[in-house]
């Protein structure tokens, strides 16, 4: 395979992948802008930067290119990032098979007994079994409380040592706006597939309608269909996949971000004053942080104990805040017993989980954690969740404060946008992306494995 990015100039790049028997595939959504005289065009920049770039979905990506420069703009370096992303991502889809994936909601709709193979799960990865808590419950934190600090605070912080999970209460955001949220999405899911399908995700894509995180055509597929959308910075989102119908989704998603960033603001603040830290401490390190938004609707399942509606994995954001319908528990958390427990709806709650850029930053005092969701056999699901990630030339690593002889370092230095890609290229399956920041103390002894509990 071959890359070629040619700059048009202005705002648009157009990218030619060429496969090795010579075919070629042209692409204009990777989005550049050309440098001011004197300036170094920032396409020109990704070119060699993207030229080092290697796939773990196939050869080496090599791009057609010019001279070496340096980027002199923090702007450049962002957009880069993000388009060196795009580029990647495109060659790898162009390499990718992923054979038959159907959409559930037809398959559900043919009114089915059984489902295909592709969709079955086996032993320890099916949701029914003896590893399922159904009475443990996550913690509610009240967060009209939290400014006071006391109490609330202090159970947030056992909250996040202890689960990585809560559900939040008073968070602010307008009940009337997150019904309207959640009939639209319900909305858009209701459309005809031939009107969702007007939002293609690319296969190995991560935004549009479709299924994420899908490689090969050996993979097992989850019971989902998915909208997902980059929303900040600016440069992220691919208009031409947000959907026009239902009226006012596109007013609506953009409101609705507006408060759930906000919210993140405020929970990253407390998060820090609960280990201690200043509550600017996130605010202030994640630069014009990342939001993107992922709609998932889970159909009915004919056979909901062989499938999952997503598979398990933990989350590459800072903090993600899940919107859930109260019609049944379809997600589930891990504890650290090692046994599964279901998130039972709380109306108007917002679930909070926290992702992997917290675990790195804290030095692993607090964990992201590895959540999956199940299928119902007569009812169906919506979620709607919004990942809220530093921006992508952030370097993370863990924080001073939280390595010491007793917590020695545990995770590298990255950049957040190499651990993105890292990321949206890899199948969901537990935290297993975070080995790419992982430092592997070799003289460790493995744990003994212990049965899974509900404490
Ligand atoms: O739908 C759910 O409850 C889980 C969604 C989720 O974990 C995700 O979209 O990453």
């Amino acid at each position: 395979m071959h890359v070629e990015q040619h700059c048009t100039g202005g705002t648009m790049m157009i990218c030619t992948v060429r496969q090795s028997d010579g075919s070629q595939s042209t692409d204009g959504r990777c989005m550049g802008h050309a440098g001011r005289a004197g300036q170094t065009n920032h396409s020109t920049l990704l070119a060699n930067k993207i030229g080092r770039l290697r796939t773990n979905l196939g050869p080496p990506i090599y791009v057609a290119t010019s001279q070496p420069e340096r980027c002199q703009c923090s702007k450049g370096r962002k957009i880069l990032l993000f388009v060196a992303y795009c580029i990647y991502a495109m060659a790898a889809a162009a390499e990718i098979k992923i054979g038959q994936v159907d959409d559930v909601q037809e398959l559900h709709r043919a009114g089915l007994e059984t489902v295909p193979d592709r969709y079955i799960r086996e032993g320890d990865d099916r949701p029914g079994g003896d590893n399922v808590c159904a009475l443990a419950h996550i913690p509610v934190i009240d967060a009209g409380e939290l400014p006071r600090g006391g109490d609330e605070l202090d159970k947030l912080r056992l909250a996040c040592e202890e689960w990585g999970f809560f559900q939040v209460v008073n968070h602010g955001i307008e009940e009337a706006l997150l019904d309207e949220m959640e009939k639209l999405a319900r909305e858009f899911f209701m459309l005809p597939l031939e009107e969702k399908e007007k939002y293609p995700m690319e296969p190995g894509g991560i935004q549009g309608y479709g299924h994420a995180f899908v490689f090969s055509e050996d993979q097992k597929l989850d019971w989902c269909n998915m909208l997902a959308l980059g929303v900040e910075p600016a440069f992220i989102r691919q208009p031409q996949l947000w959907p026009t119908k239902p009226a006012k989704f596109k007013e609506t998603l953009e409101s609705y971000s507006v408060e759930v960033r906000a919210l993140c603001q405020r929970l990253l603040a407390h998060i820090a004053e609960t280990l201690g830290l200043s509550p600017a401490t996130f605010g202030d390190m994640f630069g014009e942080a990342v939001q993107a938004v992922r709609l998932n609707f889970y159909p009915p399942c004919p056979r909901p104990e062989l499938v999952l509606g997503l598979s398990a994995h933990s989350d590459g954001s800072a903090v993600t805040v899940l919107q859930q319908d109260v019609s049944c528990a379809g997600l589930q958390v891990l504890n650290k017993g090692g046994a599964w427990v279901p998130v039972h709806p709380i109306p108007h709650a917002l679930v909070i989980n926290l992702g992997d850029s917290l675990e790195v930053l804290t030095n692993g005092r607090y964990k992201s954690v590895e959540h999956r969701a199940v299928t119902d056999g007569e009812r169906d699901r919506l979620s709607v969740v919004t990942f809220y990630a530093p921006a992508y030339d952030v370097e993370l690593g863990p924080l001073p404060e939280f390595v010491s002889d007793e917590a020695p370092c545990r995770y590298r230095r990255f950049n957040h946008g190499e651990y993105s890609r890292h990321y949206v290229t890899s199948r969901l399956e537990g935290k297993k992306t975070l080995d790419f920041a992982k430092i592997v103390d070799h003289q460790a002894t493995a744990p003994e494995e212990e049965p899974c509990s509900c404490n």
